[in-house]
Formats: structure tokens, C-alpha cells, sequence
């Protein structure tokens, strides 16, 4: 039965900012490569954070992670969210290629990765049953979804309509058109998978959030295709889906950890694909986790304790009031947590001395007074009578009426 061996990493984020994590974590995974010895390693988008300038160490970092890549196996890269990677930034990195092929994935299109190592990409989006032929030397039958461009695809449909509704729908009747050759490699025994940088409905996000709005698929739809197994990228946190056809779709989650809240753990995959089915692992990375505790008042050191073993960036955010700020023994919190790099964001609560806004406008005493008691929410009682009494009569007065019978 023909099988295939693929390192899937995805959303690398290099940037001046992310370097050292991004390159130890892609560094580890090339590493891993060399002795797993891939037919295929593919980076499924978000290989840049952004922009990044070509003189850059980050650019060239990557760069030469892509090249060490493309000279143990044939390289893909997908294309990943526009204000991540812009368009054309992944066929720059492409002129890197070392000893086998590097193919951009940056349309709706399938493509033929041959016995020999090279891709032979879709002249249209789907191949039909006229490249029937080229199923003779196919390993492997990849069918690319990459993120696309709204604007090419309202140029496609129509403006003035629901652009989301229209790129999901879009993405349905692609899925519907490539099952075809899909099923005839399937029945050649050729290995078929799909790959795509995008939102699976009800994925959650490296901060827990469950996403049920912007999907662009559902899990049936990607198994819909029929691919065997389906290489996703987009969401930070490591996540699968599967089905009793033994067909799955994975997201490997970020190679690295690129933002506080991000605790799990980070890293790759490596799939062994079939024409019936596939299976992966997960190898994790060495990323320098960053985890935030919150506490609503002054550290909790019992907490604090918990997580001496902790290693990477640790984020603790307290509130303290300003009378206590001593009270918080940073000395202390770092001999407890030897192996954790930690920042503080304190909040302090200002001693606060409330007035009653407006209470010069008031004309007298008694007034004042009253003005006073609504402002703070302070009971005066009867105080106000006895206010205009001490103002209109002598002490005398006020303690001869006090004691005589009314
Ligand atoms: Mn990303």
C-alpha cells in the first residue's frame, strides 16, 4: 500500500520580535526531519508575523530554515493570513530552494507531488479526468485551500453581498469539484490530502476561546473531500478531528509560543498518510511557554508555589493597595520560582479620599450637610435640625430648653 511520510509545522511568526522562539522551535523541527527523513514537509502559513524587511535576521533566519528543509525533502508553503505573511512573501522565500523542489501554495488548485519528488500544480483549480495520466507517478495528490484573497473572490460573485457567505460557499463548490480526482487517485492507491490555513467551526483558540463565527469549514466539510488526511494551520493550539473512516484533520498548532495565555504545550506533527487512511504524532517543541496568573489582590505565594517547576515567561498581575506595596516580597516570589523568567504587572489602589462634588454651591450649613450625607451615603439622622440650632442660639439657650419640660 503506498504511503507517505510528512513533517507538518505551521504558524512560525518570525519577526524581529518572535526570532529567538520561532528559530529555536523551526530549528528543532528540521532537526527532527533530518533523522525522520519525510517524503514531504510542508509549513501550512504564517511563516512570517508580519511584514518583516529582507535585510532582517529574521528574514534570514527563516530563510535558511526553509533552505535546511528544502535539502532534506520537497517543500510546500501555504499560504497564511494576509496581515501575517503578504502576498508574495512566500515566493521570495522559494528562490531559497535547496536540493528538492519548494512549490508555493497560494490558490485554489491541486497538485501532483511525483514519484521523483516534484509538483505538478493544476493548470485550472481541480485537475480533471483528462490528467487522468499523470496518477501513474503520482506519490501523493494534494488539494490546497489556502486563504484566500475576499477581494478576487467578490470580483468572482458579485460585490454587495455577505463576503464571508460567499467565500464559504466558494469553498464548498471547490471541495464538491475536487472530489472527483480525489476518489480516482484514491482508487489508484495513491496517499490524498488536503491543506489549508483557516477556522474550523467550533476549533478553540490558544486563549480557550471556541470559535463558532468566521469558520470557513466545518469538520464534514474538509472530509468531504475524501483526502485521507487533512494539514491545517491558523489556530495556535493543537487540535484534531476524526471520523470511523479513518480519515483526520489536525491542526499542529503554532511550532512556537508567541503570546501570554499561551501555556500549552507547542509542536508539530508527523503524519504517515494512506489512500484509506492516516494517522500522526505530535512531537512537542522546545518552547518557552508564557503563562499569566491573576490575582485580585496581593500574590498568593501558595499559588506561586504550585508552579515552582514552571520553566518560560511568567506573567503575574496582582492588585495591591498603596499602604501595602512593601508587602509584596518580590525577592521572595523569584527564590520560588528558580526556572521562570517573570514580569509583574501591578495595579495599585490609590488611597482614596472622596468628596462631594459640588457641595461649595450650597448656600449653608445644614445644606452642606445634607449634601455631604448624599454624596457619601453617610446617615445624618436628626444632625441637621441640631446644626441650625448651634447656629441660631447660644449653648445656654440650647441646654435650658434641652432640660426644661416642653
Ligand atoms: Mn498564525
Amino acid at each position: 500500500m503506498g504511503t507517505i511520510k510528512v513533517i507538518h509545522i505551521s504558524d512560525l511568526h518570525y519577526s524581529p520580535q518572535n526570532l529567538i522562539e520561532s528559530d529555536r522551535c523551526t530549528g528543532y523541527s528540521i532537526q527532527y526531519a533530518e533523522s525522520a527523513k519525510p517524503d514531504l514537509f510542508i509549513i501550512s502559513g504564517d511563516a512570517t508575523d508580519h511584514r518583516i524587511d529582507v535585510h532582517s535576521e529574521a528574514a534570514k533566519a527563516l530563510i535558511g530554515r526553509v533552505k535546511q528543509a528544502s535539502n532534506i525533502a520537497p517543500v510546500i508553503l501555504l499560504q497564511g493570513t494576509f496581515s501575517h505573511e503578504p502576498k508574495g512573501t512566500l515566493k521570495s522565500i522559494a528562490h531559497c530552494q535547496g536540493k528538492h523542489p519548494i512549490f508555493v501554495a497560494d490558490k485554489l488548485q491541486q497538485i501532483i507531488f511525483t514519484k521523483e519528488g516534484n509538483f505538478i500544480g493544476s493548470s485550472d483549480e481541480h485537475f480533471t479526468e483528462k490528467d487522468q495520466d499523470l496518477l501513474f507517478n503520482a506519490k501523493s495528490v494534494i488539494t490546497a485551500i489556502p486563504v484566500l484573497n475576499q477581494a478576487e473572490i467578490a470580483a468572482k460573485v458579485g460585490t454587495g453581498r455577505d463576503i464571508q457567505y460567499e467565500m464559504r460557499q466558494y469553498i464548498l463548490e471547490y471541495i464538491k469539484n475536487s472530489q472527483k480526482f480525489i476518489a480516482m487517485a484514491k482508487e489508484a492507491d495513491i496517499p490524498t490530502l488536503g491543506i489549508s490555513h483557516g477556522t474550523v467551526y467550533q476549533s478553540i483558540t490558544e486563549h480557550g476561546f471556541l470559535m463558532t463565527k468566521d469558520h470557513e469549514f466545518m469538520p464534514e466539510d474538509m472530509f468531504d473531500t475524501g483526502c485521507s488526511a487533512f494539514l491545517l494551520g491558523h489556530i495556535h493550539r493543537h487540535q484534531y478531528w476524526t471520523n470511523d473512516q479513518g480519515q483526520i484533520a489536525a491542526y499542529p498548532g503554532s511550532i512556537g509560543c508567541f503570546h501570554f495565555g499561551d501555556d500549552d504545550p507547542k509542536g508539530f506533527l508527523e503524519w504517515n498518510i494512506s489512500s484509506i487512511r492516516a494517522e500522526f504524532k505530535f512531537i512537542q517543541t522546545p518552547a518557552q511557554l508564557k503563562k499569566t496568573v491573576t490575582f485580585n489582590s496581593e500574590p498568593d505565594l501558595k499559588v506561586l508555589e504550585e508552579l515552582r517547576d514552571f520553566e518560560g515567561e511568567l506573567r503575574i498581575q496582582y492588585l495591591v493597595n498603596e499602604e501595602n506595596l512593601q508587602c509584596v516580597d518580590r525577592v521572595k516570589i523569584e527564590s520560588m520560582l528558580p526556572n521562570a523568567e517573570i514580569t509583574y504587572d501591578q495595579r495599585i489602589v490609590k488611597i482614596h479620599r472622596s468628596r462631594a462634588e459640588g457641595i461649595s454651591l450650597e448656600n449653608d450649613l445644614a445644606s452642606k450637610l445634607e449634601h455631604w450625607s448624599k454624596a457619601t451615603g453617610e446617615k445624618i439622622d436628626n444632625l441637621q435640625s441640631k446644626l441650625i440650632l448651634l447656629q441660631e442660639k447660644s449653648v445656654q439657650e440650647i441646654v435650658r430648653e434641652s432640660l426644661s419640660p416642653a
